[in-house]
């Protein structure tokens, strides 16, 4: 039986262990920079199987919240490179999140102060943080435009040039963000994607975004070396779909071909309920469907997850690979402290986005 702590190699990665730490976003990189205090949160929390990075912006125009860092400047590369020696010299292994916003951001967080742009010009009941004189606030998001299809291979053009970037700066790969109510995730479904042209209506033009940027990034890296995230049924940034298992089962026979190193799947609510009545879905269907198709990448399975839940998944055969936000948020060495069942330090929600060192690279290891 396949335990936690055993190592996998999921395509072309790795993994000493299987224990991911999830992407999270923590707003602490001033002027989209990564930066010494990111290189020292990384380093510490090095023991994951699998590190991914917090969600990275392809493009200025792909920036939805204050502090984020990007993947398109010499600068941002050098910084990312910091990082990703850090991680290495620890032991560790990094892919970076790639992240197009679309519509959840703000008019003061795009270039040329432009509306976000979104498959539709739909607002999204949501929020994003912003940064006025050093204090995060929130605001809602701005009306979006909607992208004319001539648009789309520029956006596919910049997911490409990121993956090249990521693995120039020493990244392992990299984990495309088609979740929780961003760009990719608004084209899939049907509440945020009202197009009439060839990316609308059905399922196969919905999809057709995501497939384009994934092919893409897999002509450039290779399989092996990317992931994908997806987010079937939350409720993320005001987000919905008609049908999702259909939908789902459709992008995951489609995205069997690729050999993707994994997939990583959101079940239930992001950062919530993990069952959700009104939005029924099965998980083990979908992956059945990847696996008939002839995907053979590692399965990821998030949200919820403590020690016990995750031992069974992956015993089960369930899951390969268990990834944990919050738990690695406050505990830098949650490997070592799963594998000896030892006490978990409690994350402080006050301090998840934006600040400095506290509540970021100050939590305790055993031992300290
Ligand atoms: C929390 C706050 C801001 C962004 C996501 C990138 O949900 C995020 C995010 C989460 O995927």
């Amino acid at each position: 039986m396949p335990s936690l702590f055993d190592p996998l190699q999921a395509g072309e990665l790795r993994l000493a262990n299987r224990v991911a730490m999830a992407p999270l976003t923590r707003n602490r990189a001033p002027g989209a920079l990564p930066n010494a205090l990111m290189v020292e949160y990384y380093r510490q929390r090095a023991g994951a199987g699998l590190l991914i990075s917090e969600g990275t912006a392809i493009s200025p125009q792909g920036q939805g919240y204050a502090d984020v860092p990007g993947l398109y400047s010499t600068e941002q590369l050098d910084g990312w490179k910091q990082v990703t020696d850090a991680v290495h010299a620890a032991g560790g292994c990094i892919v970076t999140q790639l992240w197009h916003v679309g519509r959840i951001s703000h008019t003061a967080l795009q270039p040329g102060h432009a509306p976000p742009v979104a498959p539709s010009a739909l607002r999204a009941h949501a929020k994003t943080v912003l940064v006025r004189d050093g204090v995060p606030t929130y605001a809602e998001t701005s009306e979006p435009r909607a992208l004319d299809a001539s648009e789309l291979p520029g956006i596919v053009q910049d997911y490409r040039h990121a993956a090249r970037n990521a693995l120039a700066c020493g990244f392992d790969g990299v984990e495309i963000h088609a979740a929780n109510g961003y760009l990719l995730d608004q084209f899939l479904k049907t509440g945020a994607n009202h197009r009439q042209d060839d990316y609308g209506g059905s399922i196969r033009n919905r999809a057709r975004l995501l497939l384009e940027v994934a092919r893409a990034v897999v002509e450039d890296i290779g399989g092996g070396r990317t992931g994908i995230r997806i987010a079937p049924v939350t409720p993320a940034n005001d987000i919905v779909d008609a049908d999702p298992q259909q939908l789902f089962d459709y992008l995951v026979h489609h995205l069997a071909p690729l050999n993707l190193a994994y997939v990583h799947v959101i079940e239930g609510a992001t950062g919530g309920p993990r069952e959700l009545p009104e939005r029924p879905f099965d998980y083990a269907a979908l992956k059945a469907v990847y696996r008939q198709a002839g995907g053979r990448g590692a399965w990821m399975v998030n949200n919820g997850y403590d020690r016990a839940l995750a031992e069974a998944a992956v015993a089960s055969g369930a899951a390969d690979i268990v990834s944990f936000g919050r738990a690695f948020l406050a505990n830098p060495d949650l490997v070592a402290r799963l594998r000896r069942g030892a006490p978990l330090n409690a994350p402080d929600r006050a301090t998840f986005y934006g600040g400095g060192a506290r509540g970021y690279t100050d939590y305790p290891a055993l031992g300290d």
